[in-house]
């Protein structure tokens, strides 16, 4: 039985009228976008790290800046989220440090490494593929402060995907023998993590039900994940490689690809902390965090002598 406050709030989000941060929602709605916009964020911040990997080695100095711009519209990604979960009363301290004891989720596709320069290539392509055509109907999605950060996220990751498509594009057309492979390796590497980017198949979902009625979300994973892998196929074959699926092929009947099965337990077995590089991305966020202290003191610090200064 609703109340007249849940009737009210609902009819608002089947008008399609965002709700703002001062409007009444209920709990569980707030409770779940807490928690999505938490994670998205822990996932653009911890999203750095694989790619801060090559900063370093980047070939040359316009590929190099190119990564630093991106990586730095990460960061400005994560300051947006957690931006908009403030709005829902969450403490962005208190959330940073439940995912510093491991209490909480970020994307499973950053738990894997880059172990080559292939792999930047295949990121912008794949994951900030993946990332966009799940966070377009973000832009829809109820809540305002939500869908209004989407909207320049969108911009930024479709500048991120061509980029790295780019990257991919010249080593296949200009490339050696070899970076030709370490293309293929990367895409074999990456092209199963990604698919699970866009979360449990709907039947092992068990929030989808309840964030599509409050139109939080927009389509289903698996939806999400078929419109992903009908788009990309045709950027594979011009490519000249091809995913490490043998029943991958264009199924006319139903308009889409057929694609195998996904290895579900390594998704879960990579949500509950065992992947490749769990336990070394959350160590090296702990030690940002560490070695920042010394200058969240000085702000706090200079802060308190101007107050001292503007008073006396
Ligand atoms: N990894 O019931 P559902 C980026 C969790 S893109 C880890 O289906 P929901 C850009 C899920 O949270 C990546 N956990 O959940 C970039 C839930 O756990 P909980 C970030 C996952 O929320 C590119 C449980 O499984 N994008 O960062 C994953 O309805 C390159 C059951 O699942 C977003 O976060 C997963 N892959 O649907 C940055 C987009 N999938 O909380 C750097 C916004 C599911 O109950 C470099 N989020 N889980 O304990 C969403 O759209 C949704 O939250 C889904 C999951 C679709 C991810």
């Amino acid at each position: 039985e609703m109340s007249a406050e849940e009737r009210a709030f609902q009819e608002r989000i089947d008008a399609e009228i965002k709700i703002e941060p001062k409007n009444w929602m209920p709990d569980g709605y707030r409770k779940t976008l807490i928690r999505q916009i938490s994670q998205h964020a822990h996932s653009e911040v911890v999203g750095m790290l694989p790619e801060g990997n090559w900063l370093t080695r980047a070939p040359t100095l316009k590929r190099k800046l190119q990564l630093m711009a991106k990586i730095q519209d990460e960061a400005g990604h994560g300051l947006y989220l957690y931006s908009a979960m403030e709005t829902l009363g969450a403490d962005r301290d208190e959330e940073i440090d439940k995912l510093h004891d491991g209490k909480v989720k970020y994307s499973s596709i950053f738990n894997y490494p880059t172990l080559s320069w292939a792999d930047i290539g295949t990121i912008g392509w794949l994951v900030d593929g993946a990332a966009i055509v799940n966070q377009v109907p973000l832009q829809r999605t109820s809540y305002g402060p939500y869908s209004r950060a989407m909207i320049r996220v969108c911009k930024e990751e479709s500048f991120h995907q061509r980029q790295g498509y780019q990257i991919l594009l010249d080593l296949m057309q200009g490339g050696t023998d070899e970076q030709k492979a370490m293309v293929q390796d990367s895409i074999n590497r990456f092209w199963w993590p990604v698919l699970m980017m866009f979360g449990p198949s709907d039947a092992d979902s068990p929030n989808s039900a309840q964030s599509m009625a409050w139109k939080i979300k927009r389509h289903s994973n698996d939806e999400l994940r078929q419109r992903f892998i009908d788009q990309t196929v045709p950027q594979l074959e011009f490519l000249g490689c091809t995913a490490p699926d043998p029943d991958l092929k264009w199924n006319e009947a139903r308009g889409h690809y057929d694609f195998g099965e996904i290895d579900w337990s390594e998704f879960f077995d990579v949500l509950k902390g065992n992947g490749p590089c769990n336990r070394e991305r959350i160590e090296t966020r702990k030690q940002a965090i560490d070695d920042g202290a010394w200058v969240r003191e000085a702000a706090k610090a200079y802060a308190a002598k101007q107050r001292a200064r503007q008073a006396a």
